[in-house]
Formats: C-alpha cells, structure tokens, sequence
C-alpha cells in the first residue's frame, strides 16, 4: 500500500462509519438489510406477543432478521450485541433488560459505525448519540393510570400489595413511581408490602404467598402488579388461600394481555393498564430510516388506554395478544 492509500483508507474509514447503512444499501442496490435484535426473553405474554410482532414486521419487509433471548440476563443481552457488532449487521435493535450497565457495549457498536435502536425500554446513557432513536411506552404513566382506578375503585381508601417488576428495569422503576406520585396525594392509600415478582407468573405467585402469609399480608385490601402475567400469578395465590380476587382484593395490573382480559371477565381481575407491544411496525419504520442515514425524532411514544372489566368483554375477541 502507498502512503497515498493508506491516507485514503484513514480519511473513509471515519465517514463510513458515520453512515454505513446508507453505503451498504447505495453499494448493492436492493440488499436487504441485516438486523440483530437482542429481546429481553420470554417472561410474559406481552414479551411473546412483542417479539411475534417485531419478527413478523421484518418478515414483512424482507429484513433478515438476527434473533437473540437473553434470559432476562443482562450479560447474555452484551454477549448478543457483541456478536451481532463482530457479524457486522446494518442496525441493531436492542431491548435492554435494566437501565444501567450498557454504555460500554453501545459505545463499542458506535465505533463500529453500526447504529443501534433501543426498543421497550430505556437505557440511561450519558451520551445520547449512543443510540439512533427510542420506541417504547411511557411507563410513569401507566404507573399514574393503575393509580387512579384503583384511589377511584376504593374510594381513596386501601392497603396495598405492590408486585414489582424485573429490579433496575425502566418499566419497574418508572411503573413504581407513577403509582407512588398519585397515591402521595391520598393519605388513605399506603403500600404495606413491595417485592419483585420479576415480571413472571410463577414469581408472583410465590410473592403473593409469602405476602399473605405474612402479618401485613391480612390486612391488603389491594394488589398493584407491575404487569398481567405477575397479577395472573397471585390471582392463583388468593385462590387458594380461601379468598376471591377481584372482590376481597381489589386487583390492578399493567399490559392488556389476553389472559388479563380472560381474568376481568371472570371478575378476577378489575383492571389493566394497557402497554402495547405490538410496535414490529413502528420500529421498522424507524429502523430502516436510521439504515438510510435519515433523520429520526429521538423518541417515540406508543399508543395505549385503560381497560375495566366493563369494557373487558366487548374488546375480548378482537384482541391479539
Ligand atoms: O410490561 C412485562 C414484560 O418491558 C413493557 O416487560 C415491558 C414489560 C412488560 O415482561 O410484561
């Protein structure tokens, strides 16, 4: 190599980087683009039903899609993005399991110059060009609206049972503190008992257990679960320890998942907060735009309301997940 090359190479190297999606597709024409997506797993019905949408909306689209389960463990979710960095894909997609920790992988898929999508949960980063965009819910408020049915359905009066979710993730922390922020303003409303139930069904069970078995555990009046799957699971407790959910413990949780519905027409369940996770659409839209070196906004909302069981059985059928 001459030195006028090697010069070259140096001054491209950069520029190349900054937009590599844009040159891959400009080299080959038509090339579908590669995407490594790294999901969280498979812990809910809102999980399943977010990864069927995402993998059917790159199906699609004609996207190779490069699939990863982390298992709810984080450093499976770096070993993916490592990978999908060394595999050189046009973007990846990545659903971060807790907010901290990821600074040091996005900044190696930077230097890569392969732009990387955060999808359903944030990530906190001290600098934002780590990521190309963010598409998620706003969890805080989810956490207000679980809040005012249930001030609304007690009459501000209740002694709560909380089920967090996965600790460090942003639907848990946030979730708490939407909640927190209404209840602040009733003083008839108190958390009594707060534990992870870490966003599965088999956990909430076993927390609601322990839970009413507890001395505080007889005196609940109210359950806020930080999703469906985890409520579905102390649904299952309440049962079998003599009482009616629904009734005896009033019941609010977040997602909209069909079981949840299921649950509220039987007057198990009084109330959803709905998260969609149907975003394969949206995400895409943004995916290949961040591909074609266009401009995106840094973050987009998705779309979603509250369900009672009133409403419950006459939006049953159509729901997909
Ligand atoms: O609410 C829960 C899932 O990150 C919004 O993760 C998602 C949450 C969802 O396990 O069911």
């Amino acid at each position: 190599m001459t030195v006028a090359t090697i010069s070259a190479v140096l001054l491209l190297a950069p520029l190349a980087g900054c937009d590599k999606g844009a040159r891959k597709e400009q080299e080959s024409g038509d090339r579908s683009l590669v995407v490594g997506f790294a999901q969280v797993g498979a812990e809910s019905g809102w999980r399943t039903a977010n990864t069927k949408s995402i993998k059917d909306e790159a199906a699609k689209r004609g996207i190779t899609l490069k699939f990863s389960d982390a298992q709810q463990k984080q450093e499976n979710q770096i070993t993916a993005v490592r990978a999908f960095i060394a595999q050189n894909v046009d973007v990846i997609i990545l659903a971060p399991i807790v907010e901290t920790g990821f600074e040091p992988v996005l900044r190696d898929a930077k230097r890569a110059g392969i732009p990387v999508v955060l999808s359903d949960r944030r990530a906190n980063v001290s600098d934002e060009s780590l990521y190309a965009t963010f598409v998620g819910s706003d969890f805080v408020e989810e956490g207000r609206r679980a809040a005012r049915f249930l001030v609304e359905k007690t009459g501000g009066k209740a002694t709560i049972a909380e089920l967090q979710g996965t600790p460090g993730s942003a639907p848990a922390n946030d979730r708490k503190k939407g909640f927190e922020e209404v209840i602040k303003g009733h003083p008839g409303m108190k958390i009594a008992l707060s534990q992870t139930g870490d966003f599965t069904r088999a956990r909430g069970k076993e927390v609601m257990e322990a839970f009413l078995n507890s001395p505080e555990g007889k005196t609940i009046t109210a359950l806020y679960a930080h999703n469906d799957d985890m409520a579905i699971g102390a649904i299952q407790a309440i049962e079998a320890a003599g009482m009616k959910p629904g009734t005896d413990i009033v019941i609010v949780s977040v997602d909209g998942v069909k079981a949840a519905f299921e649950a509220m027409a039987e007057g198990k369940l009084n109330c959803t907060v709905e998260c969609n996770p149907l975003i394969g659409p949206q995400l895409f839209d943004l995916v290949e735009k961040v591909a074609a070196g266009e401009p995106v906004p840094k973050r987009v909302d998705v779309a979603e309301s509250v369900y009672t069981q009133e409403q419950a059985k006459e939006a049953l059928p159509n729901r997909q997940y």
